[in-house]
């Protein structure tokens, strides 16, 4: 071989070594914070979420949980070992919080195999939100919140630990690149991400240091998961279903979350949903509800739909009936 051949495939090899890393730097990394009890998006947006990381679009850092029924982390933990990622370190609440009944939670974390045995077994939410953060690059980390802002507030508040010298709201500002929470209504409405624990909503939407982009409820309220019977009985994405018993079912956790990560195509986002202004959600402490006020100077912004509901249906279903790889 000559000298010009060999440095052709040397050039080659570097060209070939430098955009598999840019790709790597390219996957979407995400911290779910889910109250997976009440109702049984969250199993689906989860769902969604592993089908996306077996595209390799996305890694899931973390799971933790905002609630304080302590079946719901073992619940996600059991989706998580369904679909191989048995490893993907988990966070429970343990300050004070929303406490609510599940219809599947337990059944979900007693019929089905998983890495721990009771919410004990998980991080402190707080400790896995920080030690996640502080391992990540700076402006790199996603956060979808498909429930109760409790852990935000409580990470916020946060001081310097093991894992890092800043403050939880510096934190913050150093290492989240987006952060999408399901929560409001929009213009105006009474929602319960936001009302369930009002005190921990307001302090956060006063507090962040960056841009929050709300995936309001009027935007989640279309159907999907009409095949979910269709899914191996293996699968604990249909037995939570099925425990829940409304099939199909409303969609708003999976809407923020394909929101979350198709947000950063550009073009493809925007065929389904367009930002709002720049502005602020005003919440009332007394019951919950929100207004919104059009600010240039505010951080806020809301999801306007401006696709069809079969459109984003159908890929929120694709998503959802992913079988894990093997
Ligand atoms: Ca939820």
């Amino acid at each position: 071989m000559t000298n010009v051949y060999k440095l052709f495939f040397i050039l080659l090899f570097i060209v070939v070594i430098s955009s598999c890393q840019t790709q790597k730097e390219d996957v979407i990394t995400v911290i779910f914070d889910t109250d997976m009890e009440s109702d049984v998006d969250d199993v689906g947006a989860l769902a969604m979420l592993h089908a996306l990381a077996d595209n390799n679009e996305i890694k899931i850092l973390s799971v933790i949980s905002c609630a304080k029924n302590p079946w719901s982390i073992v619940c996600a933990d059991r989706i998580n070992n369904y679909f191989n990622r048995g490893d993907i370190p988990l966070g429970q609440l343990n300050k004070p919080g929303v406490d609510r009944e599940s219809k599947y939670a337990q059944q979900i974390a007693t019929e089905f195999p998983g890495s721990i045995e009771s919410s004990n077994d998980a991080f402190d939410a707080v400790e896995l939100y920080r030690k996640t953060l502080a391992s990540q690059p700076d402006n790199s980390v996603t956060i979808i919140t498909v429930g109760y802002l409790t852990n935000l507030r409580d990470l916020l508040s946060s001081n310097s630990d093991k894992y890092s010298k800043l403050s939880g709201r510096d934190l913050v500002k150093q290492k989240v690149r987006k952060w999408i929470c399901m929560g409001g209504m929009f213009p105006e409405g009474r929602e319960a991400n936001i009302r369930w624990d009002t005190d921990a909503s307001i302090e956060v939407v006063e507090n962040w240091p960056s841009e929050i982009v709300f995936s309001g409820w009027e935007i989640g309220n279309l159907d999907t998961g009409d095949d979910i019977r269709n899914l191996p009985d293996s699968s604990p994405i249909k037995r939570a279903y099925e425990l829940y018993g409304r099939i199909p079912h409303k969609s708003w956790d999976q809407v923020a979350t394909l929101y979350a990560i198709k947000s950063y195509e550009g073009e493809n986002s925007s065929s389904y949903w367009k930002l709002s202004e720049l502005g602020r959600i005003v919440i009332d402490k007394n019951d919950g509800s929100n207004t919104w006020e059009d600010d240039e100077n505010g951080s806020h912004r809301y999801l306007i739909q401006i696709g069809s509901d079969n459109d984003i249906a159908s890929e929120i279903n694709a998503l959802m009936m992913h079988i894990p790889n093997q």
